[in-house]
This record gives C-alpha cells, structure tokens and sequence, in this order.
C-alpha cells in the first residue's frame, strides 16, 4: 500500500504476509495509522520489504499503538529522509523507549504460520495503548470492544487464551 500524495486515516488494519515491496509506504503523503498490525511481510521483488518506508522528505506518517514485527525486509525505513513518528508502538530492531511507550519485544501472535496474528496471554502488546481520542465504543478488527482494560498495541484486542482443563 503507497499513499502519494493523500492523507489516509488507517485503524483496525493487518497487513500480513506481504510478499513484494513494503506493506506502507509514504511518497508525499499524510499517513495516521492507529491500532494496526504490520507482520510477516515475507521480502520478495526488488523493492526495500521493510514494513514501511518513507519515499521523500515531504510525506508524514505517525504510527500509534501500533505492531511492527516479524517483516524480513526489515522495519521502519526512512531511505530517502522524512522520519515517520511512532507512539505507543512494540517496533521491532528499535530501541525501546519508555516515554514514548516504544517497546521492542515478541508480541506474542497466537499462530503466525496461519496468518492468526490475534495475541496471547502475557502479550507485551496487551494494555499498553494509548487510549487518547479513542471513543469507548471503538471495535477491534474481530468487532469485539476494543476497551478490555486498558487498549491493547495492535489491531486485535486480546482476549486471553482460551480456558482450559487438565483431564488425568
Ligand atoms: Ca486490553
């Protein structure tokens, strides 16, 4: 996805699985992604498979409360000048920085061998959204309320992991 030259508001948004160029790029472009997941972009073709790449100087993006992991590309690339923001975000090969609410740690995908990148119990990625400007009756990617406890990173809101029983 390149946006050029527009703005574009993305929310609730998975881009897995990318087999050629990045999964977001900006050319000139206004880019707010929010709650969105960047993963396993796979690195095919010739162009740079990073998870986003910034084309010129003149595009802004911001990525908030958003997941970048798992892209073999690599991750947020600024080649051409122009450094996309990013809050509250788990940012793969960066370093970690706790004012900003930037981690850099497993999100815990349940099964990204199916493309089922909803997260486990313990994420790193569960609570640790900003909430600001979020209305209480957001939905997560599945429709499920994206207020359980505090906001998950991601475009799914994570629901634990399924109860289970031990049966000797
Ligand atoms: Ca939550």
């Amino acid at each position: 996805m390149k946006d050029s030259g527009s703005a574009l508001y993305m929310t609730n948004v998975l881009h897995a699985g990318a087999v050629r160029g990045p999964c977001l790029g900006n050319n000139g472009g206004t880019i707010d992604a929010v709650n969105c997941t960047f993963a396993g972009a796979i690195g095919e073709g010739s162009q740079p498979s990073a998870a986003y790449v910034q084309y010129g100087s003149s595009g802004v993006t911001t990525f908030r409360n958003c997941i970048v992991w798992g892209n073999k590309g690599g991750y947020l690339y600024a080649g051409n000048g122009g450094t996309p923001t990013a809050t509250y975000c788990d940012l793969q090969g960066t370093d970690p920085d706790a004012e900003k609410g930037i981690i850099s740690a497993d999100p815990r995908f349940r099964n990204p061998s199916v493309y089922d990148y909803s997260l486990r119990s313990r994420s790193p990625c569960g609570n640790a959204g900003d909430k600001t400007g979020i209305p209480r009756t957001e939905k997560d990617i599945d429709g499920n309320p994206r207020y359980k406890g505090k906001i998950d990173m991601g475009c799914y809101e994570s629901r634990g992991d399924p109860f289970c029983i031990r049966i000797y």
